[in-house]
């Protein structure tokens, strides 16, 4: 991409947030999230200051996997609604200034896809080749990404008579995404929601769709790329490409960043949680220091969770053991030897201070953030689920009634079951704290309000700032529009620290920007004191001579 302007690179300061239609809002209690209900909430989505909702797979689906088991690319389970009600969800999303990016999930589809029913049943049916078949296992066939499901990623179809891979779960068959008519398919899918007024797509298994045997490589991804920026041209493609930064950056293409727009930062979301375990921040500062700079039109996509279990995988065994132990200590919340199933709130036993300090630290990350439905407010996994990535996907906690006032379904017929333990809907509910102004919720709509005004952690670069503790995270990000300076302690007790301002001259102030006090500061020689409480976090807004910015 040729960036000569960059008004229409909206998601570099956008705040995202995943939700998944069949757990958001049940409006004829049949027990299943519908489009309608979205459609409802979409005001406490504009409320809380989203600009970019990231819709999971609400395609037709066996659901053995969520969802990411399609079987029919141009529809709407019929669940959830029409397609005529994901139009309107989509007319009203814009009308309230927001944009949809939805799951593009081509790396396989569900065995139920017809293209699979009808290549299965002969070698020279039309649709064979979509798919990849081999007479025998390779010997250097790669293990499965569940291994505790799966024993590998081929396996022998009885109707077919050959092997067919599978990267994931065995009724996920991976296409054959080097073949032509496959990626015409392809085309047509992404031209079909781009069409209908779709803003992009968070782009599912990158690493897996380009690779494999005889696989494309990334000359695939920049051609759809350049497709999606031809057909609708602020539309923007979020990748999920979880390796190391070094191999990450060729996902962005060149150096015009012309593949993936978007990646999430797994990296740093992995060395959060060993420096939240150790209550020291290095690992995190080791990580951040090491994130390769990136062209002007891409953009980091911050998180603390998704809807997959945590993974850890980046990390070594022996950090993993230490999240682990810190954060999972019995073996039902951890899943494939590698991954966490719970949520923040509970790792960090609802320490609010600690909280709060972690999304502090992820909005103010050079980046776009991306939330996890029901983040806002603070909730937590359910606790009966065990050793799976469903006990984080549980139905919205609206209110506190019995169903959350998410449905009112028998339990039994409800999709997921509700929350139980400490972070019940009784405790923990959008309609309880709508009303308290120092709920997690007002905290969170505050952070994502002085975000949007933030525009330089967007477009800024990032300095690591020195200051003694190990366990502060001090930094600060600049760019044209701005600067901001953060800190955040991750040990229990407070610290008092000097921060230099990179750059600092005559006549610079600082104004705190999440505190109540709105005096600015002149530096002192270039710096100024801070007191951080345990588990604090602080961001200052630098106000050069001249400047007319307000905090
Ligand atoms: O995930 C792909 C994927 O690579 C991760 O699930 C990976 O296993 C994890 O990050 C640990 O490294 C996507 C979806 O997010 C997931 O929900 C689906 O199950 C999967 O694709 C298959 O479609």
């Amino acid at each position: 991409m040729r960036l000569t302007d960059t008004s229409d690179l909206w998601w570099k300061t956008a705040v995202f947030y995943n939700l998944d239609v069949k757990t958001y809002l049940d409006t004829d209690d049949d027990g299943v999230g519908d489009l309608r209900g979205l459609a409802q909430r979409l005001d406490h989505l504009a409320e809380l200051g989203v600009t970019c909702l990231w819709l999971a797979p609400f395609y037709p689906s066996p659901q053995r996997d969520n969802g990411y088991d399609i079987q029919d690319y141009y529809g709407v389970d019929p669940r959830y609604g029409t397609l005529g009600d994901m139009v309107e969800v989509l007319r009203t999303a814009h009308d309230r200034g927001m944009r949809v990016i939805v799951d593009l999930v081509v790396n396989h589809t569900s065995d139920q896809h017809p293209w699979f029913q009808e290549a299965r049943t002969s070698p020279d049916s039309r649709y064979r080749h979509f798919y990849q078949w081999r007479d025998d296992v390779p010997d250097d066939a790669p293990a499965s990404m569940f291994p505790d499901a799966e024993d590998g990623v081929w396996r022998f179809d009885e109707t077919a008579g050959q092997y067919y891979k599978h990267s994931f779960y065995r009724h996920q068959p991976d296409l054959a995404t080097d073949h032509p008519e496959v990626r015409e398919e392809i085309a047509k899918v992404l031209g079909f929601w781009l069409e209908l007024g779709i803003d992009g797509f968070r782009v599912d298994a990158v690493p897996f769709l380009i690779d494999g045997d005889g696989g494309p490589e990334h000359e695939y991804l920049r051609t759809l790329r350049g497709y999606v920026s031809r057909r609708r041209g602020a539309a923007m493609l979020l990748g999920e490409v979880n390796l190391p930064y070094d191999e990450q950056l060729a996902f962005f293409g060149d150096s015009d960043g012309d593949e993936l727009t978007m990646q999430f930062d797994f990296v740093a979301n992995q060395r959060l949680y060993l420096a939240l375990a150790r209550q020291d921040a290095a690992p995190l500062r080791d990580a951040l220091l090491s994130r390769p700079a990136i062209a002007l039109g891409n953009q980091w996509g911050n998180f603390v969770r998704n809807h997959d279990e945590l993974t850890l995988d980046q990390l070594s065994a022996d950090e993993r053991d230490e999240v682990f132990e810190a954060f999972a200590p019995e073996k039902g919340q951890r899943i494939h030897d590698r991954g966490i199933t719970r949520r923040l709130p509970s790792m960090l036993e609802g320490d609010p201070r600690r909280i709060r300090m972690v999304y502090s630290l992820i909005f103010s990350l050079p980046g776009a953030p991306v939330l996890y439905y029901g983040e806002e407010i603070g909730m937590g996994e359910d606790p009966r689920v065990t050793g799976s990535r469903a006990a984080v996907r549980t139905p919205m906690q609206w209110t506190d009634a019995a169903g959350a006032g998410f449905s009112d379904a028998d339990p039994d017929d409800m999709v997921a079951q509700v929350v139980a333990g400490g972070f019940a809907p009784q405790h923990i509910n959008v309609s309880q704290q709508r009303h308290d102004p120092g709920s997690f919720l007002r905290f969170v709509q505050e952070l994502i309000r002085t975000y949007r005004a933030a525009p330089e952690i967007g477009w800024g670069e990032l300095a690591i700032l020195d200051q003694p503790h190990s366990c502060v995270l001090a930094h600060s990000v600049t760019s044209e529009l701005g600067m901001l300076v953060a800190a955040h302690n991750f040990a229990p007790d407070g610290r008092t620290f000097r921060i230099d301002v990179l750059g600092a001259d005559e006549g610079w102030r600082v104004v705190s920007l999440l505190g109540d006090d709105p005096a600015p500061v002149t530096l002192d020689e270039g710096g100024f004191d801070v007191e951080l409480g345990g588990y604090g976090h602080q961001w200052w807004r630098v106000i050069r001579p001249g400047e007319r910015r307000i905090a």
